[in-house]
């Protein structure tokens, strides 16, 4: 990169965590420099809307609308409308405030009128003043699938079923991405890759929000191609997830619940691997996986917290003696 150019940062990101690094990244970088890639595996109708979860919560968090407790959803929100539609008989396990209602059915029109994922999300961070570039990986459905462990031989269940209707609280055998294969990247997302200064992978889960992102056809290939210039944020700490399942998932589905099984996981397509001082002692075992440990302060307790894990992960990509 030649001085002066605007150095460009892709991060790949999921939910909360990945939300809670970019606010942290656009206190030290410019919004102008900055593209979020985000997993829409989470992704799914209801009440004939379509809902974007992860798309949601990055949007909300960066235009401070975030709901503080949950991590999810409008602050400050009402209920009136599900509140009536519980009375009515209806759906109301998957808690939709008025405020975010409103966001659904704004996409869902304007996917009807032939606009793309991408496209909506474009507006309605613009509407928000948003000046980071914000992608959906895919304008393709993509539909993460759990298959419980217990009982045996249970049947599939959708994402949002796993994660609210059962809180996450069941263990899971196998995950899969529905249409992953025959899904394209969302236009400019192998650009923003390609011409990325550093791709941070957020911490995010690994499973359900980082695979997704990364097993579009060409993204794996492309972040490969450039792996010195990937770093990554890992999600576990002391071998548990600060938020989510995580930690959980990673022991079920036969990993190493630590930064070394995380290692494992992303040393196919990122070159280091950013862990909290918790993890030190296993930096030696990070690197043996074959990715660069750097080892810092990773909790986001604040934004001024998630803004120095920002300025850490980016230093040590340049710290890497890249050009
Ligand atoms: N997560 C829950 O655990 N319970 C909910 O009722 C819930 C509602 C909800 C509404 C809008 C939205 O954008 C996200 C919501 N989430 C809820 C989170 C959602 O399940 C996401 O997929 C997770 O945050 C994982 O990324």
């Amino acid at each position: 990169m030649t001085s002066g150019e605007s150095a460009t940062i892709a991060v790949l990101a999921g939910g909360v965590g990945a939300a809670r690094f970019l606010r942290g990244l656009l206190r030290v970088r410019k919004a102008t420099d900055v593209t979020a890639i985000v997993n829409v595996g989470d992704d799914f109708t209801l009440h004939g809307l379509n809902i974007s979860p992860d798309l949601d919560t990055v949007t909300y968090t960066l235009a401070d609308q975030i709901n503080p407790e949950t991590g999810w959803g409008r602050a400050g929100e009402t209920w009136r409308v599900l509140t009536e539609l519980g009375r009515l008989g209806g759906q109301d396990w998957f808690k939709l405030g008025d405020l975010d209602l409103a966001l659904h059915l704004f996409r869902t029109q304007r996917r009807s009128e032939g606009a793309s994922l991408s496209q909506v999300t474009a507006e309605i961070a613009a509407s928000f003043g948003l000046e980071l570039t914000l992608l959906p990986v895919s304008d393709d459905a993509i539909a993460t699938r759990i298959t419980p462990a217990e009982p045996d031989g249970a049947a599939e269940i959708d994402f949002q079923e796993y994660f609210v209707a059962h809180q996450h609280g069941i263990a899971v055998s196998s995950i899969r991405f529905a249409g992953i294969d025959t899904a394209k990247p969302a236009p400019s997302v192998l650009d923003a890759l390609k011409d990325a200064e550093t791709v941070v992978v957020a911490p995010s889960n690994p499973f359900v929000s980082i695979s997704p992102v990364v097993g579009v056809p060409q993204v794996r290939e492309m972040l490969a191609s450039r792996r010195e210039h990937v770093v990554a944020v890992s999600p576990i700490v002391s071998g548990a997830s600060i938020k989510g399942p995580a930690g959980a998932m990673m022991s079920e589905l036969g990993h190493e619940p630590s930064v070394v099984g995380v290692a494992r996981l992303y040393a196919g397509f990122a070159s280091t691997l950013v862990i909290d001082h918790a993890d030190a002692v296993l930096a030696g075992e990070v690197a043996q996986a074959g990715m660069t440990p750097v080892v810092t302060d990773t909790i986001m307790a604040d934004p001024k917290r998630a803004a120095s894990l920002a300025r850490t992960t980016l230093e040590a990509a340049s710290a890497r003696g890249i050009t």
